[in-house]
């Protein structure tokens, strides 16, 4: 491993210096040509399975913002719901936010004196969540850590001064629960020259509204991004055993050039074999070549896809409309919502990360507690159906969605039936091979089948009517040969 490893390094470190000379790449006969391609070699394959496999993830968004939690000076943050913009937001289009003098008020009431990083970890874990993911810094530049990067931080500069990133990692550890991190690398408003937000917007509904806010010029930049950013993303590796970065940035910017996502790139690669990096490092790749060197794609904010991606790929979502905690924003989702979401996302090969805002005082919101003990409920009968399956080339049914397993006893369909009533049949499009059995999950109660049409039909007529989604196993001696004829659902209507 260690040689491996020392071989990559200097591979990379010859190829970034042939780049920078801004020489010809001479690569011999199968070697790759450019920067990407070398980068790519090492993307994705082994590191990223566990990730596939888990599917489901615990999001944390805490910082500063969570104290206040969307409300300023008696006002409700403008311009979007998103709390954690409260510097940027507060007092929106009348100003751009806040003075950081004002915003910094905030360190000295950060106290969350009820935080508990193993309530947190074991709250992910009761809910059937795998790995944990948490906003190191966000774009006010606040970290959770003691960085040596700067005093803004959670140790140096807040009565609080615990290590909130080490507790989480030690309990993540006991727990058997994988971490990483969020880290905002272009966006950065609480150090000389990190980027502002790109406003006013040339999109989207706040196009042209409000102040602009004032940019750093690319020396500035440069210097944020040798100072602090990648000495922070270095750090995170190196005192958290961070196993995947979120990193965020949705848009073109020159601050994200090919140079500098190469640097960033180049570095996680060269600490850690096993990081994972996200498509959101960068918009400024043509869509192929960052595909080539990411390890997994996210999509934009709880947007879920129709199709699979061409990689492991995961939606982010929350339960309210903010990521930070917000106490005006009453709009939850309820538990119906949020399983459907993680098994579309399961049928379609793709992993849901669910966000939760814990308030100022550390704890998590009564709502998002609810609502993760309901998701993990289910979880614990039906997570066979969503853990290490895959994605199952079917025409979606319009009674739910499908995943399905090799195990080794033979093949498993699981139908998830979304809106179960007590009398309905469930047709397959496009499975015409009849199952050795079909039985609930939950109950292991056997169900009819039949091939009827153009597909197999089964009688789901012994429903346990109290459950939110009900799963159903098909089992096959070998995975199942399936047309992509469309067959439309049918209810019966006896009942
Ligand atoms: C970003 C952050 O600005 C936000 O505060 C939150 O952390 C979220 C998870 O990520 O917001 C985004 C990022 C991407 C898109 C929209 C909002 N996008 O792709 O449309």
């Amino acid at each position: 491993m260690k040689v491996l490893t020392q071989c990559k390094r200097s591979g990379i470190a010859a190829l970034l210096a042939a780049v920078s000379l801004g020489g010809a790449l001479t690569a011999g006969a199968g070697s790759p040509a450019t920067i990407e391609e070398q980068l790519a070699v090492q993307a994705g394959g082994e590191r990223v399975k566990w990730f596939e496999e888990a599917r489901f993830g615990m999001f944390i968004h805490f910082g500063l913002y969570s104290e206040p939690g969307g409300e300023w000076k008696g006002k409700r943050v403008g311009r979007n719901w998103y709390a954690e913009w409260l510097r940027m937001q507060a007092g929106w289009p009348d100003s751009l936010g806040m003075p950081r003098e004002e915003y910094d008020t905030l360190l000295a009431r950060f106290n969350p004196d009820k935080f508990n990083a193993e309530e947190w970890i074991l709250a992910a874990k009761e809910a059937g969540m795998k790995y944990f993911l948490i906003t190191a810094k966000h774009h006010d530049g606040f970290a959770l850590w003691p960085t040596k990067v700067s005093a803004y931080n959670v140790v140096d500069a807040t009565p609080f001064k615990r290590d909130i990133l080490g507790e989480l990692a030690a309990a993540c550890k006991q727990h058997g629960i994988t971490l990483g991190f969020y880290y905002s690398h272009w966006q950065d408003w609480g150090h000389t020259g990190g980027a502002m937000p790109p406003w006013p917007a040339d999109r989207g509904p706040f196009k042209g509204q409000g102040p602009t806010a004032p940019q750093p010029t690319q020396e500035e930049f440069d210097q944020y991004w040798h100072n602090v950013a990648l000495p922070q993303v270095r750090e995170l590796i190196r005192n958290y055993d961070a196993k995947f970065f979120w990193f965020d940035n949705w848009r073109d910017t020159p601050y994200l050039n090919d140079e500098r996502l190469n640097q960033l790139i180049t570095l996680v690669r060269e600490e850690s074999d096993d990081t994972l990096i996200n498509s959101r490092i960068g918009t400024t790749w043509n869509h192929s070549a960052q595909n080539s060197v990411i390890d997994y794609i996210s999509m934009g904010d709880n947007q879920f896809p129709k199709e699979a991606l061409g990689k492991p790929w995961e939606t982010s979502g929350t339960m309210q409309r903010s990521w930070g905690w917000h106490k005006l924003d009453y709009g939850w989702k309820t538990t119906d919502q949020l399983l459907e979401h993680l098994i579309h996302n399961a049928s379609l090969g793709g992993n849901y990360q669910l966000n939760v805002g814990p308030k100022g005082d550390g704890t998590f919101p009564l709502q998002a507690t609810k609502r993760l003990q309901e998701i993990g409920a289910w979880m614990a009968v039906n997570g066979e159906a969503i853990y290490g399956t895959e994605r199952v080339s079917f025409p979606e049914n319009d009674w739910g969605r499908m995943t399905g397993k090799q195990t080794k006893d033979g093949y498993r369909l699981y139908l998830h039936v979304f809106n179960p009533e007590k009398k309905m049949s469930l047709p397959i499009a496009g499975l015409r091979q009849k199952p050795g059995k079909a039985y609930m999950l939950e109950t292991g109660e056997p169900l009819k089948s039949r091939v009827k049409g153009n597909g197999v039909t089964v009688d789901f007529s012994h429903l346990l009517s109290d459950e939110r989604v009900s799963v159903v196993v098909l089992e096959f001696v070998e995975q199942p040969e399936l047309t992509t004829a469309t067959v439309s659902a049918s209810k019966d209507q006896g009942h």
